[in-house]
C-alpha cells in the first residue's frame, strides 16, 4: 500500500533550509504528539529491561542536513506501525566491548581497491548529517532522527566498486550479524554509517564506534558495530534474511518476512 502523499521524485534527498525545517518540524510533532507508545518487541531481544534513551527534539540541524524523503510525507508512520518516542535498544547477543583504536572497516568484494581503514582514517572521511525516521520490524517507528557520519556514496567513491555490482552485505564481527542490500537502496542520498545521533556520540547499545542507518528499509538493515562491506553480484541473505525474514525489508510495502 503506497502512500499517495508522498512526493516522489520533486523532494526526494533535496537539501532543506532551516526554515524548511523549522516549519516542517513544528507541524509534524504536533500532527504525531497524540499517538506515543512503546510497542513490545518481537525480535528476539536479549537486552529486555535496558534502559532506553529519551530522544531529544531540541536539534537545529545546519544547512546541510538531507532530509530523508520520507520524512516529507504527510503520513509519516508506515502501515501497521506505531510511534514510540523512547529509542529501544533491540539487538542479539550480548553488549560487546568495543575499543575505538582496535576498530577496523574493511571493504571487499567487486571493488579496485579493497581497503581495512582504522577508526582515524574513517572519521577523516568526508561528513554528512540525515534527518530521517527510523522504523523496526516489531512495529515501532521513531521519527525526527539526525544521524552524523559517513555516506554510503563516499565508501563507494573510495573504494571504486566494479560495474557487475548489485548487491552489498554489511556485517558486524561482533556475533556474525549481517544484512543484506540491493546496491540501489544502499545507494540512495540518505544512506550513512554515522557516528553520532542528535548530536551525541553514538552509543555501544546504539551500534558505536560505527552502524549503518539506511531510512528507507526497516531498521534491522541497520546494522550496530559494523566491521565491513562486501560488494557482490549475487544477493546472499543475512542474519534475520536467512530466518525468514524479507530480502528487501520496505516498510512502506510492509515487506516484513517472505
Ligand atoms: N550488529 C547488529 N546490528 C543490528 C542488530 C543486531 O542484532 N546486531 N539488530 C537490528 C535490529 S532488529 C534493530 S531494530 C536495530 C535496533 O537498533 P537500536 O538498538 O539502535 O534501536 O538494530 C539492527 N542492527
Ligand atoms: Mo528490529
Amino acid at each position: 500500500m503506497e502512500d499517495l502523499n508522498y512526493e516522489s521524485g520533486k523532494n526526494k534527498g533535496r537539501q532543506i533550509s532551516r526554515r524548511d525545517f523549522l516549519r516542517n518540524t513544528g507541524f509534524l510533532l504536533t500532527g504525531t504528539a497524540i499517538t506515543s507508545f512503546l510497542f513490545a518487541s518481537a525480535c528476539r531481544d536479549n537486552t529486555e529491561g535496558t534502559e532506553t534513551t529519551e530522544s531529544s527534539q531540541t536539534v537545529e540541524p545546519s544547512d546541510e542536513v538531507i532530509y530523508s524523503s520520507d520524512t516529507l510525507r504527510r503520513d509519516r508512520i508506515p502501515p501497521e506501525q506505531i510511534e514510540t518516542k523512547i529509542w529501544p535498544v533491540l539487538h542479539e547477543g550480548v553488549l560487546p566491548e568495543i575499543s575505538h583504536p582496535d576498530w577496523t572497516l574493511t571493504i571487499s568484494g567487486l571493488v579496485e581497491n579493497e581497503k581495512v581503514l582504522t577508526y582515524a582514517e574513517f572519521t577523516a572521511l568526508p561528513r554528512v548529517k540525515v534527518f530521517s525516521d527510523v522504523h523496526c520490524v516489531t512495529g515501532w517507528t521513531k521519527l525526527n532522527n539526525l544521524w552524523e557520519g559517513v555516506s554510503s556514496r563516499s565508501i563507494v567513491d573510495l573504494a571504486r566498486i566494479k560495474p557487475e555490482t548489485k548487491f552489498v552485505i554489511v556485517k558486524s564481527d561482533y556475533w556474525s550479524y549481517s544484512a543484506n542490500l540491493p546496491l540501489d537502496y544502499f545507494l540512495e542520498e540518505d544512506v550513512l554509517f554515522a557516528v553520532k545521533h542528535d548530536e551525541q556520540d553514538l552509543n555501544t547499545e546504539h551500534g558505536a564506534p560505527v552502524r549503518l542507518v539506511v531510512p528507507k528499509l526497516y531498521f534491522w538493515k541497520s546494522v550496530k558495530w559494523v566491521t565491513s562491506i562486501e560488494f557482490s553480484e549475487d544477493d546472499r541473505p543475512g542474519y534475520w534474511e536467512t530466518r525468514g525474514f524479507h530480502y528487501r525489508g520496505d516498510p512502506w510495502f510492509n515487506e516484513r518476512y517472505r
